[in-house]
């Protein structure tokens, strides 16, 4: 047997574990690994109705991430600002239906991390290619910040950085790989947090492509 299949077969049986961050976060290690290839399908269903895109910020740039949406209020980003909205800005249609097992996956990890009544209304899927990042940013758009977020990662290994309240604050780094979710609230929830940059690494579900999804309580 080779060293890969033997590490493959044992990844594929492994019982997820919790790791507490800091207070209100916690990484369910492995929590998606399970449901990989059906969240994967539901990801290309999805991006056949709403496609992957690379958004513009307020002030100019291209997001190295491709970002699509689902659920009711989607979030986007353009020279106006950022926002969420209930139509699809490139198709001018809404967005397409959270499938079930998101939603299913969303409640019950957040159950699992100490919040049991979590409905989340937007689900934000980022495609990263080698060479995309996310930097250091917070997530405040949102009207209800007693809401975790719940954030889920696909395919290949991505180094995420959790920070604090200040941008200047030195962020902690957490290698976050396929199945990995981040449950993040409470007293966590206004922190600054980003990816480095994804690196030439495949996955076998996947190729070099890491998939993450995150659910908000947006309204
Ligand atoms: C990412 N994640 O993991 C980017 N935001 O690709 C986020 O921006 C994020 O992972 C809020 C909470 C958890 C996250
Ligand atoms: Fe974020």
């Amino acid at each position: 047997m080779t060293a890969d299949f033997s590490d493959n077969l044992f990844a594929n049986l492994e019982e997820p574990w919790a790791e507490p961050l800091e207070d209100g976060a916690v990484v369910l290690r492995r929590f998606a690994s399970a449901s990989g290839p059906a969240l994967l399908d539901a990801i290309n269903r999805v991006t056949e109705q709403a496609p992957l895109r690379q958004m513009q910020t307020p002030g100019g740039h291209t997001m190295s991430a491709a970002m699509a949406c689902c659920g009711p209020w989607g979030w986007v980003t353009d020279r106006q600002g950022y926002r969420y909205q209930q139509t699809d800005p490139l198709t001018g249609q809404t967005w397409p239906e959270m499938p079930d097992i998101f939603r299913d996956l969303a409640r019950d990890a957040a159950a699992r991390a100490g919040y049991p009544d979590f409905e989340p209304d937007a689900c934000l899927i980022n495609r990263y290619l080698p060479g995309a990042r996310m930097g250091l940013h917070q997530d405040k758009d949102e009207t209800d910040f007693s809401q975790p977020i719940v954030s889920v990662s696909l395919g290949s290994p991505i180094v995420f950085q959790f920070g604090g309240d200040r941008r200047s604050d030195r962020p902690q780094k957490v290698p976050l790989e396929h199945g990995d979710v981040v449950v993040w609230g409470g007293s966590s929830r206004l922190r600054y947090h980003g990816v480095l940059t994804l690196k030439s690494l495949a996955h076998p579900l996947t190729g070099a492509c890491r998939y993450n999804l995150t659910f908000r309580k947006a309204r």
